[in-house]
C-alpha cells in the first residue's frame, strides 16, 4: 500500500470516472487507468502522442480502444479456445498501485485469482512500471511464482495518433521476417521498403529491432520506439472494412491512427521456469519533424 505520492503523481479519475493516476513532468502529462494498467494518454506540448477511438468506453473491466493496452498471457485469439478473451485478460483486471516515485514514476501490480485461473491455470505476478520525463518509459515485469514452468505471450499494444495514415510510414522493419494476418492486405508490398499503409495491415514481425521509427508528417511528428527484450513487433491498421466491425470506432477512425506493438509472441513467446521472471521495456521519444 502506498501512503503518500511523490511530486508529479496524483490520484484522479479517467473520463469515465474510473480510478486513475496522473503523471506530470517536463515531457507532459500521462493518464493511467488502474483497469488494465492502461496508459490512456500522453499529452505533450503538441498534443496527445497516443490515440483514442472516437466513441471510447470507460467501463469496469474493459479496455478502452486506444492508449496502450497490456496484452498477457496470449496475443490475439486464444489458439485453442476462441471463447477466451482476445489478447488475454491482463487488460481487464483491476491493478493496484504497488510503488510510486522517485518523481513521476509508478509501479502497478496484479496477479492470479480464481477467475484468472479458470482462464489460465497458472499463478503469475505482473508489474507494470511507468516513468515520465521528457520521454515515456515503461517496463512489463512478468513473474512465475509457481512450481511449474509456463509460456506466455505479451505485448504493449500502443495506438499512435498519425493525423492521416496515408502519409504515415514505419522505419526499421525493412527486411524483417513477418507474417501478414490481415484479411484483405495490400498485395505486392515491398518488404525492403519502409512500411506504408495502403490496405488493411496486420503484420507480425519476427526478430524485431530495438529501434522502430514512426513518421507522421500530417502531425509534423516522429515517434521513436526504443524496445528492450521484445523480439516481436506488430503493425496494425484495420482500414475501413474491419473498422466497421470494431467497438468504440466511427467509420473514418482508421485514417487517424496506427498501432505499433512491442511484443514477444508466436515463436518468440517466453517460457519462464518456476521462480523465473522476464522484463520487456519500451521507451517512447516524441520528436517534432
Ligand atoms: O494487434 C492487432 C490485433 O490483433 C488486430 O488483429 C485487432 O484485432 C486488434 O489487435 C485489436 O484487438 P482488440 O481485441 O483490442 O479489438
Amino acid at each position: 500500500m502506498v501512503d503518500s505520492l511523490p511530486a508529479g503523481v496524483v490520484w484522479t479519475v479517467d473520463p469515465g470516472g474510473r480510478r486513475a493516476l496522473q503523471l506530470d513532468a517536463a515531457g507532459g502529462r500521462v493518464l493511467v487507468a488502474l483497469c488494465g494498467a492502461q496508459v490512456l494518454s500522453w499529452h505533450t506540448r503538441d498534443g496527445d502522442v497516443l490515440w483514442t477511438a472516437s466513441k471510447p468506453e470507460y467501463a469496469a473491466g474493459k479496455p478502452v480502444r486506444g492508449g496502450i493496452p497490456v496484452v498477457f498471457p496470449w496475443f490475439g485469439d486464444h489458439r485453442s479456445d476462441p471463447k477466451l478473451p482476445a489478447h488475454g485478460f491482463a487488460r481487464t483486471l483491476e491493478w493496484r498501485l504497488e510503488r510510486a516515485g522517485p518523481g513521476p514514476r509508478i509501479v502497478l501490480a496484479t496477479g492470479d485469482d480464481e477467475r484468472t485461473r479458470q482462464l489460465w491455470p497458472h499463478a503469475f505476478r505482473l508489474q507494470f512500471e511507468i516513468a515520465l520525463g521528457t520521454e515515456l518509459s515503461m517496463a512489463l515485469h512478468v513473474h512465475n511464482p509457481g512450481p511449474q514452468p509456463w509460456a506466455f505471450e505479451a505485448a504493449l499494444h500502443t495506438y499512435f495518433g498519425v493525423g492521416d495514415v496515408h502519409q504515415a510510414s514505419v522505419h526499421g522493419l525493412e527486411r524483417v521476417a513477418c507474417t501478414e494476418t490481415a484479411s484483405a492486405p495490400e498485395v505486392g508490398w515491398d518488404p525492403a521498403a519502409p512500411l506504408r499503409f495502403r490496405a488493411e495491415t496486420d503484420r507480425v514481425f519476427h526478430g524485431a529491432p530495438d529501434r522502430i521509427e514512426l513518421r507522421a508528417p500530417a502531425l509534423r511528428r516522429t515517434v521513436v520506439l526504443h524496445a528492450r527484450d521484445a523480439r516481436s513487433a506488430i503493425v496494425w491498421n484495420p482500414w475501413p472494412a474491419k473498422t466497421a466491425r470494431l467497438s468504440q470506432m466511427i467509420a473514418d477512425d482508421w485514417t487517424r491512427f496506427c498501432c505499433i506493438e512491442t511484443a514477444n509472441v508466436r515463436q518468440h513467446a517466453i517460457t519462464l521456469a518456476a521462480g523465473g521472471a522476464h522484463t520487456m521495456a519500451l521507451r517512447l521519444q516524441c520528436l517534432p519533424s
